[in-house]
């Protein structure tokens, strides 16, 4: 992070103490500049706001990560096994996850999430727990294990290594049974997170299919992130209902708009609970939430999760990916896509291709941040930057500096045309960051005017892109 602006000392350390008397004391400095009305900043004052902790920062700020869809669905060509497949049909020709995580650092991904098992329940990983995996399988001889070679080229490329473990598991005939297929689950995460290192994020889904006999399942929540927690105590636990961070609400990529980090985990008790109140709370949070859970949207770049032949020509292009960027990070969600290795163990050229092509343009877009110049001045609700020279943008960058929470509610971009500020963007909230695609402009002054907050605000960068 290079924040190049920040609202100013005053304000940073004023919003670093949080202090509700403070707070109070301030109100009539804040109310007295700000521009569209008295009651602006304040109506929910004062309490303590929730702020990330160290490792939802992390998370954040990597912004991007890719999804690795692979398993026996793989070698059947469908998306949802029914645990009676056969583990010989497993058996990649060339399987390289070192050509995975190239791919995903020379993109712009800073870690990789692997389904260690799907709802299949054949695990890429020799668990100890059950003969279905990658022991029983013609791959490497039955002495293979994906989990190592995927965690082990992720470090190799610096990046993080994340792991899917499905709850639901139509193999395991322990399942709906609920004690002893919690203590299975138990034992398969707890061999995921002792024998690979450090794992940066572990994604749960709520699928909760039927048993045997129509035995239903009660997954133990509680038990599973305490293991992790122990286990891996640096990760992020990821589901619809956290706890570190929540599923946007759909599988398309794209977050709401507002997206606030902070939601009311009342409203969404156990991942895989549905509804209208659920799903907006997912897309939106909850400026007044008690939590900070921040979204992430994950998506496929082929129509579906696993690699199909018949899919080879419907993948998405560099400018689909580009839009869903825009959607997720841009809208202070970020973005997990996934690309499906082929039966090779390789990630499709295609694939390769598109992905590439997507990262190098988000890369070329934002190498220059033709504010980086900009003299800043400030006022307690707006920010103005002043350039030594016309530039041309169709991007602005916004940020907030997350590390004390999420404030902005209102807010407007407008550039100087030499005569008058025109808006050229306004949005709601803020929060890690937001990208506004602008009418082409060319000015020599931009400013960010703060309209509403639920704290004092406290922007860390406005950057200029052009494309
Ligand atoms: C869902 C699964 O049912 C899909 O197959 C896929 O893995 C998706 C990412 O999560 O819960």
């Amino acid at each position: 992070m290079d924040p190049s602006v920040r609202w100013g000392d005053e304000q940073v350390s004023f919003g670093a103490s949080l202090d509700p008397r403070l707070l109070m004391h301030r109100r009539p400095f804040l109310m007295a500049s700000a521009a569209a009305g008295a009651s602006l900043f304040l109506p929910r004052l004062p309490r303590m706001r929730p702020r990330p902790t160290e490792a939802q920062l992390r998370y954040q700020r990597a912004e991007r990560a890719l999804f690795i869809h692979f398993g026996i669905n793989t070698f059947t060509d469908r998306e949802w096994g029914d645990g009676t497949e056969s583990p010989a049909l497993f058996n990649p020709s060339a399987l390289d996850a070192a050509q995975w995580a190239r791919a995903a650092r020379r993109a712009g991904f800073h870690s990789l999430i692997l389904t260690a098992k799907h709802h299949d329940g054949f695990c890429l990983w020799p668990s100890a727990v059950t003969r279905h995996s990658v022991a029983s399988s013609p791959w490497r001889n039955g002495e293979g294990d994906v989990v190592r070679e995927f965690t082990e080229a992720c470090r190799a490329e610096g990046l993080g290594a994340g792991l899917y473990l499905s709850p639901w598991d139509r193999h395991e005939p322990s399942y709906g049974d609920s004690p002893r297929y919690n203590d299975f689950y138990i034992a398969q995460l707890t061999e995921l997170l002792t024998r690979y290192g450090s794992i940066t994020e572990v994604w749960f889904d709520g699928a909760n299919g039927e048993g045997p006999d129509g035995k239903r399942q009660v997954y133990d929540w509680e038990r599973i992130h305490r293991t992790v927690r122990r286990l891996q105590p640096e990760a992020v636990i990821f589901s619809d209902a956290g706890p570190d961070v929540r599923w946007i609400g759909n599988e398309r990529g794209m977050a709401g708009d507002p997206n606030w980090c902070t939601v009311n985990p009342a409203t969404v008790p156990y991942p895989g609970v549905s509804g209208p109140a659920v799903e907006a709370m997912l897309q939106h949070g909850d400026p007044d939430g008690s939590i900070w859970r921040p979204g992430e949207a994950d998506v496929s770049i082929r129509p579906g999760w696993f690699w199909h032949p018949a899919e080879n020509d419907q993948v998405k292009t560099a400018s689909e990916l580009t839009e869903l960027y825009f959607m997720s990070v841009g809208r202070n969600a970020n973005l997990l896509l996934n690309v499906p290795p082929t039966r090779d163990g390789l990630l499709h050229e295609t694939d390769v291709r598109n992905l590439t092509a997507f990262g190098d343009g988000i890369a070329a877009r934002s190498e220059t941040d033709l504010a980086a110049g900009a003299r800043a001045s400030r006022s307690s609700h707006a920010l103005t930057l002043t350039l030594p020279a016309p530039v041309r943008f169709d991007v602005v960058d916004l940020r907030e500096a997350i590390e004390h929470g999420q404030r902005v509610a209102g807010y407007r971009v407008e550039a100087w045309n030499g005569g008058r500020w025109m808006t050229i963007s306004q949005g709601t909230t803020i929060g890690h960051r937001k990208l506004d695609r602008v009418p082409l402009t060319t000015a020599e002054q931009v400013r960010l005017v703060i309209t509403d907050a639920v704290a004092a605000p406290m922007v860390a960068k406005v950057g200029l892109y052009g494309s």
